[in-house]
Parts: C-alpha cells; structure tokens; sequence
C-alpha cells in the first residue's frame, strides 16, 4: 500500500506512534509518506520505502496567523494525485481531521477517491477537541472521515460522550519497539547517580498542567523521608519553572535533577526503579509502557486508560488522581527490596502484549478494510 501520513512532528505521543507506524510500515514493504510541517523527529535516517513531504507555509502581511490547515489540505491533495496514495492516515484529530475532509472533497471534483483514518490521540478529544471553539469542527470531521481509531476503551467512550458520533471507533492501542526499549546494562550511570544505592524515581512528560508533576515531586519528597532517593525528571514544558522552584520550597534540589528533552530516554529508564505518571487525563500512557519494557514498575492514577495498560497491583500500582498520600504508600511497597524484582518481571511480560509486532497488523487489516469499504461505495 501507499500510505500518506499526517501528524504532529515535535516530542508529543501523537507524533512518535505517528512515526513509529510509518517507519514500521515501511519496514514490511509499504509505502509511506509523512506530510508535516517540520520532519519528525525520530526520521532521521534513510529507507527506500519512507518519503517526506513538507507542508509549506506562506505567510502574507494580511494574515495574522497563517492558514496552516489550508497549507495541509493542498499538501495532501498534491501528494495523494501525484504519488498515487491508496489512504491517508491522519494523527491527532486538530487540525489533520478537518484538512484530510477538505482534501478528500477536492481530490473528489477530480476523480480521486481518498479513503482517510483519523486516529484519536487524547487530548484532541479529552482537553482541546471538546472545547466549544473547536467541538463542531471536530465532530464533523470524525463523522466524515473514512476509519476512526482511538488508543484505548476508554477514549473511545468519551469520545462518544463528549461527540455526536454516528461511526463505529476500533481501538488499537499504542505499541512499543522492544529492540529499542529494553534494559541496557548502565552500571555506571546508576552509580552517578545512585552513589550509595539509592532508590531512583523517574518521571518523563511534556510538562503541561494535565501531568501533575507536582505529585511526582510530593511523592519523591515523602518517600524519601523513609529511604534513600533520587529523583530524575525528563522532558520539558510549560510547567518546568514552577516545578523548580517547588523542590526548592522543599529542601529536595541535591536529589533532584531535571534533564529536560532528553532523547535516549530508554537509558534513563534503564537505571530506574520507579516510574510515575499521576496525570490528571492520559489516554494511553505511552510514557509509562516505554517504561515497563525497560523492566520499570509504573506507579499512576487511574485516569483515561492509564488502567487499561498499567494493571493495579500486578505492574504497579493505580491510585486515585491526586491522591498523593496512597501513591506514597504504594511507592513503597514497589520500591521494598523483596518486591522489586516481582513487579520489573512482570511489568516487562506486560509490555510485550504490545509489541509493535503484535499491534502493526491491525492497522494494516484495518486500513485493507477501510479502502475496501471506501471504493465499494464508488
Ligand atoms: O496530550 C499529550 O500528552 C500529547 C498527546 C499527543 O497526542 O501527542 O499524547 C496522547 O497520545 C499518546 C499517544 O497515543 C498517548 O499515549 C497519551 O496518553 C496521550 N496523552 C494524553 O491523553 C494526555
């Protein structure tokens, strides 16, 4: 197949299941186009069967903010006619949804019959989406587009609670490549860290209100009253200041390290004992199953689908939102020396039920299905 590929390029989950689906794609021989602003970033290399197209941006003295959707939606209509695409799949519902609608109708007044897959993200539906300034817009869209995936159940329920969908919605979730998300031996970077054998935390996010970093920090500063640890936190956003100064109110700064937008994440998780995610919405948590292929136990709250991925007791632990003081008492239990080892195994046999190997071919069955329904209607 020919595959077109819609998403946002930046550090955000949307845009690496985006990349990691085409690079996987491609690697079983299809075709795959990636039509963004900005190359993404983990297409950094070179493959025969990947292709990248730019979406060019003009701006004008009379616009105030350039028309990106405009841009899209003539960047698709020109790679669908010109590189022959069999289906557009688009990432994040604002604004590739609505763009591939418009593409789709133009392509239309000249013959072309474009199937197109939106896949529902998060917070394109949870947050953003559901906001009166863009709920009709995004409704439409899903309701016109060809295939509607989302990562979990319970997105999928709320994006029938908070949308007038008239379509059904297949979830497939989120995958991971366990060639590259594995522990790797990192003594010494453990022991840079972790000089007297420390327990370490870890936390990775974009750093944004929804994340609640601060009960990753309140945890931290709590459980280390009772033993020895440190804290390293990954990533970068708007939250990051306020965070800082939040270990520095709580006496925390020398076990407490903030490594900002750090790549090889996988290194980090592979010295980690610990992973929370305490956020307040998350569909999926791709974060946190990078983290239990690398053997961490994931402490979370049970928003969104966090649950569905991270199960109570058995790969951690699953705490109400907020609840700081339960998260504190199960970090514990995780972090006790007899029980580590329990919760690494299987929190590691947990995330190979969604290997990249396992998820993949659901998308293929489902873009077969999607293209056949779509010229059947011709
Ligand atoms: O909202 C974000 O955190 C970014 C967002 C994205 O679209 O980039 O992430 C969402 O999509 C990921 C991949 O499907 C999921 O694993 C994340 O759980 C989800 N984030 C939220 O729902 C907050």
């Amino acid at each position: 197949m020919k595959i077109g590929i819609v998403c946002y390029p930046t550090f955000g989950g949307s845009g690496v299941v985006a990349t990691e689906l085409g690079k996987g794609l491609a690697k079983v021989g299809h075709e795959v186009h990636f039509i963004t602003y900005k190359q993404p970033m983990r297409l950094d290399f070179f493959s025969e069967n990947l292709f990248y197209h730019e979406v060019d941006i003009k701006s004008y003295p009379l616009f105030e903010f350039a028309p990106y959707e405009l841009a899209l939606a003539s960047k698709m209509v020109s790679v669908v006619k010109y590189e022959k695409l069999d289906l557009l799949h688009v990432h994040y519902a604002i604004p590739h949804a609505s763009a591939a609608y418009m593409a789709k109708q133009i392509l239309k007044t000249e013959g072309i019959q474009i199937p197109v897959v939106t896949t529902l993200h998060g917070t394109d539906i949870t947050l953003v989406g559901k906001d009166p300034s863009y709920e009709p817009v995004v409704t439409f869209s899903i309701n016109q587009s060809d295939g509607v995936t989302a990562v979990s159940e319970d997105l999928k329920r709320e994006t029938y609670e908070y949308f007038d969908i008239k379509r059904d919605i297949q979830v497939i979730p989120n995958f991971i490549d366990l060639e590259r998300f594995k522990r790797q031996r990192k003594e010494h970077f453990k022991m840079a860290i972790c000089p007297h054998g420390e327990k370490l935390l870890v936390h990775t996010s974009n750093f944004r209100k929804v994340k609640r970093v601060e009960d990753v920090i309140h945890v931290f500063y709590e459980v280390r009253k009772t033993m020895p640890a440190k804290l390293l936190l990954v990533g970068d956003g708007p939250e990051r200041d306020r965070m800082e100064r939040l270990c520095r109110t709580l006496g925390t700064c020398d076990d407490v390290r903030f490594l900002g937008k750090l790549e090889a994440v996988e290194e980090v998780l592979s010295v980690a004992d610990l992973f929370l995610m305490p956020s307040e919405k998350e569909s999926f948590g791709l974060a946190a199953l990078e983290a239990m292929a690398c053997e961490v136990p994931v402490l979370s709250s049970d928003a969104g689908g966090i649950p569905e991925l991270n199960l109570d007791g058995v790969t951690g632990f699953v705490c109400k939102v907020g609840d700081v003081e339960d998260m504190t008492a199960k970090a514990r239990i995780i972090l006790a020396d007899e029980n580590l080892p329990g919760f690494k195994e299987r929190a590691l046999a947990r995330a190979k039920e969604f290997d990249i190997d396992q998820i993949l071919p659901q998308y293929v069955a489902y873009y077969e299905k999607t293209i056949a329904a779509t010229l059947s209607e011709v």
